[in-house]
C-alpha cells in the first residue's frame, strides 16, 4: 500500500493581510497530478485544512474541488482528520455525500466511521480512534486521533475513568488512547496513526497557533503508539522527522510558506511505501514555490527603490529592511509600494539605534491620531477614510477594556 502524508493546508490563510488562495489554487492543482503520477492509495491529511473555523466559501469550494479530483470516482481513499484550527463538526458535516466517494472526514476523537462499502474500499471494522480499511487487497489498521483538546479528551475519558486518572498529565492521556487503540493492529495488517498534535522537542515556527499553553499540551515520545510502522503527524510547519530511533513518526509541514520564519527550506510531503510487518519506507516529494516569502536587506532608500524596479516583476512577498539615519518619509513609502506589489512590510534598520529605539524616535513627536494615519498609510499606501479614522479614535479612546476570553484551541 502505497500513502501520501501532508497537513496544514490551511486554506484560506492571509499573510498579514495578503489572501494566500491563489498559490493554495496552484498547490491543489500540482497535488490532484502528484497523487496519480506516485500512484497512490490513500491521501492522508493530518489537519488544519482550513486556517480558521469559519474559513471563507472559496476556500471550501478549492478544498472539495480537489477532494473529488484526487478520489476519481472514489478509487483513491482520503482520510481527513481535524487539527486545532479546523472545526470539527463542520469538516465532518460533508460526510454524508463524501462516503460515497471513499472520503473520511474526521472532526474528533470520537468520530467513528461506520462500518461499511465506500467508494472502492470496506472497512471491515471500526470503532472510537481506529478503522480497519481494505484497500486493492490490503488491509490497513488505522489509528486516528483528530486534534484532541483538553476539553475533546475529558469527553472521550469521562464515561469510564476515575477522577485520578483525568487528572493524570495530557501527554499520559494520549499515550493510553494510543494504548488502547493500538490493540487493534495485527501482523497481517499495514498498521499506521494519525493525528495533529504537538510532540516535545519539535521545531516550531511562527505560523502555528500554539497547541499548548505553557507545554501542558505537548506529548511525549513515549506516548506515540510504538507498535504503528508509521506515524502521520499535522501541526508543525517545517517537515521533520520525531526525534526517535524506534519510531518513524513525520510532520509533514505545511505545502506553503506561511511565515518568514519558514523562509529556509523546502515544502513537501511524504509518500510512504507499507507492506506487513516489514519497516515503511519514507520518501520526500518536495512542492513547487509559486510566490516565496523573501527578506530583502537594503543599505538605504536607493538601494530599495534599485531593488524594487529590477524585481518588480517577481512574484514574490517582501519584507523590506532598509537602513536609514531617520525613519522613511511617507513619499518614499509610496515610491516603493508604487514600484514593487506584494510589500508586507517596510522597516528602517536605524543606525546606531536598535529596534525599539528607532520605533519610538520617529513615533514620540506624533499624536495617536498622525502614528494611526502612518501606520495605515505604511500598510496600505493610501490615507484612512474619514469612517475607518473615527472607528479608531473610538476604539482607542474607549479606556482599556480587554477581552478577557481568549480562545486557545479553535
Ligand atoms: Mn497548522
Amino acid at each position: 500500500m502505497r500513502i501520501l502524508h501532508t497537513s496544514d493546508w490551511h486554506l484560506g490563510k492571509n499573510l498579514e493581510g495578503y489572501s494566500r488562495m491563489d498559490e493554495q489554487e496552484k498547490f491543489l492543482e500540482d497535488f490532484s497530478l502528484l497523487v496519480d503520477e506516485k500512484n497512490i492509495d490513500m491521501v492522508i491529511i493530518a489537519g488544519d485544512i482550513y486556517d480558521n473555523s469559519n474559513p471563507p466559501a472559496r476556500a471550501e469550494n478549492m478544498f472539495y474541488k480537489s477532494l473529488k479530483e484526487i478520489t476519481s470516482n472514489g478509487k483513491r481513499a482520503i482520510l481527513v482528520i481535524a487539527g486545532n484550527h479546523d472545526n470539527p463538526d463542520r469538516l465532518s458535516a460533508a460526510s454524508p455525500i463524501a462516503y460515497d466517494q471513499g472520503i473520511f472526514l474526521l472532526g474528533t476523537p470520537k468520530s467513528i466511521i461506520p462500518k461499511g462499502q465506500y467508494g472502492n474500499f470496506t472497512v471491515v471494522d471500526s470503532g472510537e480512534g481506529f478503522l480497519e480499511i481494505e484497500i486493492n487487497g490490503e488491509k490497513a489498521v488505522i489509528l486516528t486521533l483528530p486534534y484532541p483538546s483538553e476539553k475533546r479528551l475529558n469527553e472521550i475519558l469521562s464515561d469510564n475513568l476515575e477522577d485520578e486518572e483525568r487528572r493524570k498529565s495530557y501527554s499520559d492521556r494520549i499515550g493510553e488512547i494510543f494504548k488502547s487503540s493500538s490493540t487493534k493492529f495485527r501482523e497481517d495488517t499495514i498498521n499506521i496513526a494519525v493525528s495533529h498534535i504537538f510532540v516535545l522537542g519539535g521545531e516550531t515556527s511562527e505560523s502555528e497557533r500554539p497547541i499548548e499553553l505553557g507545554g501542558s499540551l505537548a506529548v511525549e515520545v513515549k506516548n506515540l503508539p510504538d507498535k504503528a510502522q508509521y506515524i502521520a503527524l499535522g501541526h508543525l510547519h517545517k517537515p521533520q522527522a520525531v526525534n526517535s530511533k524506534r519510531l518513524k513518526a513525520f510532520y509533514s509541514g505545511s505545502p506553503l510558506q506561511y511565515s518568514k520564519s519558514e523562509i529556509g527550506y523546502s515544502k513537501l510531503c511524504y509518500v510512504v511505501d507499507l507492506k506487513p510487518s516489514e519497516e515503511a519506507v519514507v520518501e520526500k516529494t518536495y512542492f513547487n514555490n509559486y510566490k516565496p516569502i523573501e527578506v530583502w536587506k537594503c543599505k538605504g532608500i536607493e538601494d530599495a527603490l534599485n531593488k524594487c524596479e529590477l524585481n518588480k516583476d517577481k512574484s514574490c512577498w517582501v519584507y523590506l529592511e532598509i537602513e536609514s539615519e531617520t525613519y522613511i518619509s511617507q513619499e518614499n513609502i509610496k515610491k516603493i509600494r508604487d514600484l514593487k506589489a506584494d510589500i508586507i512590510e517596510i522597516k528602517p534598520k536605524i543606525k546606531g539605534l536598535d529596534e525599539e529605539e528607532a520605533a519610538f524616535d520617529s513615533v514620540k513627536e506624533k499624536s495617536m491620531k498622525e502614528l494611526f494615519k502612518d501606520y495605515y498609510f505604511s500598510e496600505r499606501g493610501k490615507e484612512p477614510d474619514s469612517e475607518i479614522m473615527d472607528l479608531f479614535l473610538e476604539i482607542a479612546c474607549e479606556d482599556g477594556e480587554e477581552d478577557e476570553t481568549k480562545d486557545t484551541e479553535s
